[in-house]
């Protein structure tokens, strides 16, 4: 950390200038890659990401820097027909994210094209003001001619001031799209300290790697009934760390699958979950798991709150 500190020290003093700053929303249907990119983009893991839906449920900064800008991109819940509390909530997030950025980005699947809740954005985006640009994402899964095909069809939906075909996970593309941030953004002075890479704290962080692991584990609707806080931080003498978190799940038969049988999935999340956050802590973790069934934690402000979401009234 200290190393890449003065690198990047050095290479702004090389490039004198004005400094550039904003902030860019990634918004998108889910499973567009969004947290993929804001990952990339940030060059390290400050959201997770999984293959299924809905993973994002609240917006996270990740803060980059390229030449002379800091880039802050708003990672935000994907956008789908929300049916629950918790999802209206979700994609009133996402909306008021794009409203507050200097520059909307929208994430395209170009497997997947335009269709259903990309086709829904794209009909949203045409009311935004704010500058927008298209990501065309996940090239590495698609023929050319096609890419070219859809960059054509979004853009006679909505006017794009730039079109980029990008893989968040080859990184293909990503340079340019880094270079244009840099240089597009406004004038003016850097929003965060130079170090700082999201706006996350490590508690909540800590709390979204197990549901990360629960997400990739646990399948059909538990991943969608469960909800993960970090109860307790203690830092020992010895230099590792004691978390203690609870799982919330919606009901006792939830409660049991989340266990396993003898304890092995809850085990198997255990693990996993550790093992990321002791290479992200750079120190041993103990990592102790409770499930508590709690039925309207859907419905609980508290626990809106605690995931930085807005509580939707009715
Ligand atoms: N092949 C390929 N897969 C990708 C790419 N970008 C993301 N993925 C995969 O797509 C899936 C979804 O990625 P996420 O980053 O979680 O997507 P998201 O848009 O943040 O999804 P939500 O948070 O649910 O809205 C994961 O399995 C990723 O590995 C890409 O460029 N190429
Ligand atoms: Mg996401």
């Amino acid at each position: 950390m200290t190393e890449d500190h003065n690198i990047a020290g050095e290479e702004n003093e090389a490039s004198a200038g004005p400094t550039h700053s904003g902030f860019v929303a990634l918004i998108g249907a889910t499973n567009a890659g969004k947290s993929t990119l804001v990952n990339r983009l940030v060059g390290a893991k400050v959201s997770i990401v999984s293959h299924k839906v809905q993973t994002t449920r609240a917006i996270v900064r990740g803060i980059a820097i390229h030449n002379n800008a800091q880039i802050v991109f708003m990672d935000t819940p994907g956008i789908f027909k929300p049916r629950r509390r918790l999802d209206r909530a979700m994609v009133t997030t996402a909306w008021g994210g794009a409203k507050d950025a200097d520059v909307i980005a929208l994430l395209i699947d170009s497997e997947r094209g335009i269709r259903g809740d990309a086709e829904t954005i794209l009909e949203g985006l045409k009311e935004v003001r704010q500058r927008k640009i298209l990501l065309l994402n996940k090239i590495d899964q698609v023929k050319r001619e096609d890419l070219l095909a859809l960059a054509a069809a979004a853009n006679e939906k909505v006017e794009f001031e730039s079109t980029f075909m990008i893989s968040a996970t080859t990184g293909s593309g990503c340079d340019d799209l880094m270079d244009f941030f840099a240089t597009t953004l406004p004038e003016g002075p850097w929003y965060y300290p130079e170090d700082q890479i999201s706006d996350l704290p490590m508690r909540q962080l800590a709390a979204e790697i197990t549901r990360e692991k629960l997400f990739l584990r646990l399948h059909q609707e538990l991943p969608y009934a469960s909800h993960v806080e970090t109860e307790k931080w203690e830092e020992r003498k010895d230099g590792s760390v004691r978390i203690e978190q609870v799982i919330y799940v919606e009901r006792e038969s939830q409660k049991k699958i989340a266990l396993g049988k003898n304890g092995e999935a809850i085990k198997a999340i255990s693990t996993a979950s550790r093992k990321e956050l002791s290479e992200i802590l750079e120190q041993p973790v103990h990592l102790f798991l409770f499930v508590k069934v709690r039925e309207n934690w859907g419905d609980d402000p508290e626990r809106f709150r605690e995931m930085g979401l807005e509580f939707p009234r009715g």
